[in-house]
């Protein structure tokens, strides 16, 4: 079984819908392994998108990031990094196919409601990021 990381951002939480959407992982057969409420500090979102750090939109997605509470979730199940991205719909929710969480809940690739990890090696180096 493999993990991966998932998160509510700011934008979910404060609508309320991380109840909806843990439900939408249950309902397809991940097994949630660790959960938690946190508020990111600068620190910790820079290191997490450190692969955009040159993109121009760096500083909006900090900020945006460290707005408020995020959900973050260790989930559990066969191939769970590919499968838990074709929950979550593509990254701008234009793309998104209804019945994906973005393409349902979201119409802005800023606040596009959710984060999951896109690669195994990415879900580990998350988890270790945010569980530790
Ligand atoms: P995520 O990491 O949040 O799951 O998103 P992703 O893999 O689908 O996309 P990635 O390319 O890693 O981008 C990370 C997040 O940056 C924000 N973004 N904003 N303003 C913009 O043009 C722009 N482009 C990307 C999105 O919130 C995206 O999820």
């Amino acid at each position: 079984m493999e993990k991966t990381f998932v998160m509510v951002k700011p934008d979910g939480v404060s609508r309320g819908l991380v109840g909806r959407i843990v439900a939408r992982f249950e309902e397809k057969g991940f097994t949630i392994k660790d959960a938690k409420l946190t508020q990111l500090d600068r620190q910790l979102a820079e290191s997490h998108y450190e692969h955009l750090n040159s993109k121009p939109f760096f500083g909006e997605l900090v900020d945006f990031i460290t707005s408020g509470p995020v959900f973050a979730m260790v989930l559990e199940g066969k191939d769970a990094v590919q499968n838990a991205r074709s929950i979550i719909g593509a990254t701008n929710p234009t793309d998104a196919i209804a019945g994906t969480i973005r393409g349902d809940y979201a119409t802005d690739v800023a606040s596009n409601i959710i984060h999951g990890s896109d690669s195994p090696e990415n879900a580990e180096r998350e988890i270790g990021l945010y569980f530790h």
